[in-house]
């Protein structure tokens, strides 16, 4: 066993950690008020590649293995949630359909702009009728010769506002559904019948946007989609592998927050005097620091070791649920316990720790609810 992080990883880890604490960082409160993130911060997260972390080499990307991506997303998880957000369409669930199914050509015109960053990709999968149950989705893909015709509605797709190109999961046979009656297009904004639709109004997460997509008589050619014409009905499958990847990143962004409120926490308490010492000597905010301190570690062995295996190319499908069902089980505790320790101030805009607890909330529902990851862990158990 060996638990280096290897010299190269450590570097970008370090360059991160930088670019967080003085550019993103400072202007954190800002994004927060403006529900905006400035089109300058954007450009120099182009300009560092985190639009492409994880997209090979010769599509333009960084090409970074699972735990250099992790690593990222860890360090850039310890400020405003919404920076990270803003990356994680192009990185995870907007890209990886076209880089695992889909054909050459494909790859060639789509994944440079994505890992550049000049176009936003987001994934359309959920509906009013299919969060949890993903097979369920109600949008058509109905054959025309060489055309499908879409139609349907999409909601709370992330970076809808500003995506240039989305994965589309469709129904094109309502019996077989899951298995060969799903399937994955992508589409380009500006196809006529392609429009965003209302953006929603969510409890957090301010300055990153969802939105819905609309269909309506959506025309677009076989060669959409993903893995053209041999992919017809299998798109369950790569929405399925595109989410077994997002499922271990969202462990990073948890734990990259759990442990930014932990340091915040402990810096705190130390400060803070109350009964003629600082917080951090009495003993229920000591058991408090213990248990969030417990849990991260725990955490982040756990992910780490995940994310090794998944780039010693072995299944994670079981170990990603883990993975996310865990840490972002475990980042609403230990937020719940950093407003605790922070008291009054905990529950102050001002305060970092209020828009912690708030965005974290959401980690438990999005790319797949708590309860779908007991569900998947218990089917791969009870398989093996
Ligand atoms: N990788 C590859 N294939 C997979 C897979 C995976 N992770 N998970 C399922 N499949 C395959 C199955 O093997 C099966 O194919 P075969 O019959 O050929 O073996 C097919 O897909 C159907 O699988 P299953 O029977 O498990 O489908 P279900 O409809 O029961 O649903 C869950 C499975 C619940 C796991 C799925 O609906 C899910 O992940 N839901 C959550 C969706 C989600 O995360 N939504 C959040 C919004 S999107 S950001």
């Amino acid at each position: 066993m060996d638990f280096q992080i290897p010299e190269n990883l450590r570097m970008m880890q370090e360059t991160i950690r930088r670019f967080v604490t003085r550019e993103l960082e400072p202007i954190s409160q800002q994004v927060e008020q403006e529900d905006h993130i400035p089109e300058d911060i954007v450009q120099k997260m182009r300009e560092l590649g985190l639009f492409g972390l994880s997209i090979p080499e010769e599509y333009g990307g960084l090409g970074l293995g699972t735990l250099g991506e992790i690593l990222v997303y860890e360090e850039l998880s310890k400020t405003n949630a919404c920076f990270r957000s803003r990356i994680g369409t192009n990185n995870g669930i907007g890209s990886m359909g076209i880089l695992f199914d889909g054909t050459e050509d494909q790859k060639r015109y789509y994944l440079p702009k994505i890992a550049s960053g000049e176009w936003t990709a987001c994934f359309a999968l959920s509906e009013p009728e299919a969060g949890s149950d993903a097979a369920n989705v109600q949008t058509t893909a109905e054959r025309h010769g060489s055309y499908f015709i879409i139609n349907g509605l999409k909601h709370f797709i992330t970076n809808a506002d500003v995506a240039d190109v989305a994965t589309v999961i469709t129904v094109t046979d309502k019996q077989k559904r899951a298995r060969g009656g799903i399937t994955a297009f992508v589409i380009e904004k500006g196809t006529p019948g392609f429009y965003r639709g209302t953006i929603e109004r969510k409890m957090g997460l301010r300055g990153s946007h969802t939105a819905e997509l609309i269909f309506d008589n959506c025309r677009v050619p076989v060669d959409n989609i993903i893995g053209g014409e041999p992919m017809i009905g299998q798109g369950f499958k790569t929405a399925m592998r595109v989410l077994d990847k997002g499922r271990l990143t969202m462990g990073a962004c948890a734990l990259g927050a759990s442990q930014k409120l932990l340091d915040l926490c402990i810096d705190y308490s130390k400060e803070r005097v109350q009964f003629g010492k600082p917080i951090c000597k009495h003993q229920s905010v000591q058991n408090m620091l213990a248990d969030m301190a417990t849990e991260i570690y725990a955490a982040r062995q756990m992910l780490y070791h995940a994310a090794w295996l998944r780039d010693q190319g072995k299944k994670v499908i079981k170990e990603a649920s883990m993975v996310k069902l865990f840490c972002t089980e475990m980042a609403c505790r230990v937020a719940d316990k950093a407003v605790q320790i922070f008291g009054g101030m905990g529950y102050m805009k001002e305060m970092p720790v209020e828009r912690f607890y708030r965005d974290l909330r959401l980690y438990r529902i999005f790319e797949g609810t708590s309860e779908i990851q007991r569900l998947v862990i218990a089917r791969e158990l009870t398989k093996e």
